[in-house]
């Protein structure tokens, strides 16, 4: 039998020769909430009758046990929140809707939501919010908020603002600020000739969906740029510059996803400069492997590197740490499961750094020690601490988290058609 306490105390020993106090790091723990995304459980489909996802954003797989409907959407996020440790937000797309009504995307009502409302309630959990501007045949040749054609433009304007109202009927209900992103699909497979007039209609619409002031405590707009999507290979108008200047300019919040870049850039590197400059940054924490393809996060390289980004640039009160992938592939709930911890373990490792320590060794020209002490964390052993916050609020502990998905699977997801 493990004995998880002793485990723990034994690493808070080692922590404490380098200058960490490890209870205060787990403490820290609690100033996280963790944004999970609604659409792993049933692969970005929603409830609107839509068939297939497009929009330049694809999940390949056909795994079984997804979910079919909004009782079994929350059946599993209520699984996944019972396996979980810490605080969470559920982020809904607004296809997502609670509603028996027939409503399209630019009539949606805080009403069609009111179920989320009160099932968040019940879970403990706040809500977060997305307008929903693809898989819909108001995407007129790949294009929305940029689009030539005005009646295009103006039904997702419609659904835009719509949704600012919805989030922030989540924000008064609930008494949690929601944040809500801002993605549109719009691009071109192939070259431009005319990059600035999709750029300037794109600005033009947000501009007016941004128009009515809403409290900040209610909700926070945060917009998202990406680099390109399949069959949008050549030109986004929403390119990094683009949302960067938008946001800065209109202090509105800034979205970065680590899929939406070139390869050999990392929003980790990007995380201090926008919070020089932005209200508010929300992160789509993700995993590109080669392109913009959404792998489930796992414990890697630049995982970590987020986290001490916001950490030691004590940033995380103006950031919102949401998830975002879709694996078709694999057990959804596993799929969940693996990506939150991944993201709790880096968090828990960058709290157990001697920041203050680090920044003064830095400052003083100390590059030798730097390297040695930040060399020697590599391989503390905060594994030991992160099963006890695990243990300590009464969740499966390593391996039996695997367990709870294969009895979840066995009795649940296997007897899905
Ligand atoms: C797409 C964007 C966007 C979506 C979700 C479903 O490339 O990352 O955030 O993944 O809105
Ligand atoms: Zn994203």
């Amino acid at each position: 039998m493990r004995d998880i306490e002793k485990e723990y105390q034994i690493a808070k020993e080692q922590y404490a020769e380098i200058g960490v106090d490890v209870d205060k790091a787990l403490e820290r723990m609690n100033d996280l909430r963790i944004s999970l995304h609604c659409w792993q459980a049933d692969d970005v489909i929603g409830f609107m009758n839509c068939d297939a996802l497009s929009g330049g954003i694809q999940t390949t797989g056909n795994y079984p046990g997804k979910a079919r409907n909004i009782k079994e959407l929350r059946q599993d996020l209520e699984e996944v929140l019972s396996i979980l440790p810490g605080n969470y937000n559920v982020n809904l797309h607004a296809i997502y809707l609670d509603t028996d009504e027939k409503v399209d995307l630019d009539e949606i009502e805080p009403r069609h939501f009111a179920g989320w409302v009160d099932w968040a309630r019940k879970n403990n959990v706040g809500l977060d919010f997305n307008p929903t501007c693809f898989s819909h045949p108001m995407v007129r040749d790949g294009f929305t908020l940029s689009s030539p054609d005005k009646a295009t433009r103006d039904f997702w304007i419609k659904h835009c603002k719509k949704s600012r109202k919805i989030a922030e009927y989540f924000g008064k209900e609930l008494g949690i600020t929601c944040c809500t992103n801002f993605w549109v699909p719009d691009g071109m497979k192939d070259i431009p000739y005319d990059r600035l007039a999709y750029r300037a209609r794109l600005k033009d619409s947000l501009d007016q969906i941004f128009e009515e002031k809403i409290d900040p405590r209610y909700d926070i707009d945060c917009v998202e740029s990406k680099v390109f999507g399949i069959g949008v290979e050549s030109y986004t108008p929403g390119s990094n510059e683009f949302y960067f200047g938008y946001a800065t300019a209109n202090q509105i919040g800034l979205t970065l996803d680590s899929g939406h870049y070139h390869p050999t850039e990392y929003i980790s590197d990007k995380i201090s400069s926008a919070s020089l400059y932005v209200p508010h940054i929300l992160l789509h924490v993700s995993r590109p492997v080669r392109w913009d393809s959404d792998h489930v996060v796992i414990f890697d390289d630049e995982l970590n590197e987020i986290a001490r980004s916001l950490v030691r640039n004590d940033i995380i009160k103006m950031t919102s740490v949401g998830l975002d992938y879709f694996d078709a592939s694999i057990n959804r709930i596993s799929a969940y499961v693996v990506g939150v911890k991944s993201t709790l373990k880096a968090f828990l490792r960058a709290f157990l750094e001697p920041v203050e320590q680090l920044k003064k060794i830095e400052e003083e020209g100390n590059y030798t020690d730097r390297m040695f002490i930040t060399e020697r964390l590599k391989t503390m052993n905060f594994g030991a601490i992160f099963d006890y916050y695990c243990w300590k609020q009464g969740k499966p502990v390593g391996l039996e988290a695997l367990d709870e998905i294969h009895r979840y699977e066995k009795e649940i997801l296997s007897k899905r058609g």
